[in-house]
């Protein structure tokens, strides 16, 4: 069987994308599957790269350029429609994250033309990767959550000082300023007051039309990992060790001034509860294949559920494989229950 591995994408994430690209090849068993790269470039073409029958040597066999214009000594790609990706006996692992990879535009693509794939489905993608949505589906289940105030640009640009005013109305600085659809804290600022909750909806606005204003608070940040489609298994619970005040891109990928303690040091009954939480949201947003449920955790040990994320960061030091290697699942093993659990999904929609 043919593993299609889609990576790359038009995203602000295109980087990390590669990265677990890099982790999910080399962690593939060979014996059963070959792998074919298909590289989405920043500006959203579609390449086609080798056929991997094993490990790649490096990383470089990632990094395809369009056959035609290419320098020798890169690895060339052939140009092709994205409706080319079908093949027979194969299954395509979209490991994209952020808009235009983890938002339900592939998926409801790859749907369109009727192949199957690994992770969630569009519903799902959509939901979880819109902060809006997802805080009104979580409100709806009963979960905890910080106070947020959605505000889309529209609204923003006509009347600002009602925004201001309806945002101080109902949270206090600092106020965290995120767009809608985005990940790995692209677009994100923290406010401390009028002026820099101006600028911070400003750049969340670069990003999307839609933002929304959260209570900043004070927290550790727990992640479970959850996965399945109708039985669902979670981890324990793992935390992100922060010597930063705000869990940025350059902390989470450049600095790498973060630790994971698997498992974190909570109380029993906090962890029991943020793994109840969490397949109550996988379950509200119709979750298949994996997804990733972050908390924030105070020192009065109260939970509240920040987000999911249904395609997480899945290199080999992410927390997403860490929770489940603690948990007695292999890395290549994951993957290979991944590509089942896609195969399933497929299976029961014909
Ligand atoms: P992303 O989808 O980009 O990861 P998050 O909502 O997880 O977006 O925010 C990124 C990071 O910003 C979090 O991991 C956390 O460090 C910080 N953060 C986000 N919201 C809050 C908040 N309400 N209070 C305190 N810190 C926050
Ligand atoms: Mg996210
Ligand atoms: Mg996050
Ligand atoms: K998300």
């Amino acid at each position: 069987m043919k593993i299609i591995l889609l990576y790359g994408g038009q995203s602000a994430e295109h980087e990390v994308s590669i990265l677990s690209a890099f982790s999910v090849l080399n962690a593939i068993y060979y014996n059963y599957y070959q792998v074919q790269l298909v590289y989405i470039t920043k500006e959203g073409q579609w390449l086609k790269g080798p056929l991997l029958t094993e490990k790649p040597a490096s990383k470089e066999v990632l990094s395809l350029t369009v056959s035609n214009g290419g320098q020798p000594g890169e690895t060339y790609g052939e140009l092709i429609m994205p409706c080319q990706i079908k093949e027979t006996n194969a299954i395509v692992f979209p490991l994209l994250h952020g808009p235009n990879g983890e938002d339900g535009t592939i998926q409801g693509f790859l749907e369109t033309i009727d192949v199957p794939y690994v992770g969630a489905g569009v519903l799902t993608s959509a939901c979880g990767m819109d902060k809006i949505t997802t805080k009104y589906l979580l409100q709806a289940a009963g979960i905890p959550q910080v106070p947020f105030v959605p505000v889309l640009k529209n609204q923003w640009k006509e009347n600002p000082k009602k925004i201001f005013e309806q945002c101080e109305g109902s949270l206090l600085y600092p106020m965290f300023v995120k767009p809608a659809n985005m990940g790995s804290s692209v677009g994100i600022s923290k406010a401390e007051n009028r002026e820099e909750l101006q600028l911070a909806l400003e750049e969340a606005y670069r990003y999307d039309t839609r933002a929304v204003i959260e209570q900043g608070i004070e927290a550790r940040e727990i992640e479970v990992a959850i996965l399945g489609n109708e039985d669902v298994r979670t981890t324990m619970a793992g935390e992100i060790v922060k010597d930063v005040a705000f869990y940025d891109y350059n902390s989470k990928y450049i600095d790498n001034n973060i630790t994971m303690a698997i498992p974190a040091q909570i109380p029993d009954e906090v962890q029991v509860k943020a793994q109840e939480y969490a397949k109550l949201a996988y379950t509200m947003i119709g979750g298949s294949g994996l997804s990733r449920c972050d908390f924030f955790l105070t020192s009065k040990n109260e939970l509240f559920l920040n987000e999911l994320n249904t395609m997480p960061g899945f290199t080999q030091f992410s927390m997403y494989p860490a929770l489940w290697e603690a948990t007695g699942l292999q890395y290549g093993d994951l993957i290979e229950e991944l590509i089942q659990l896609g195969l399933n999904r497929y299976e029961q929609r014909q």
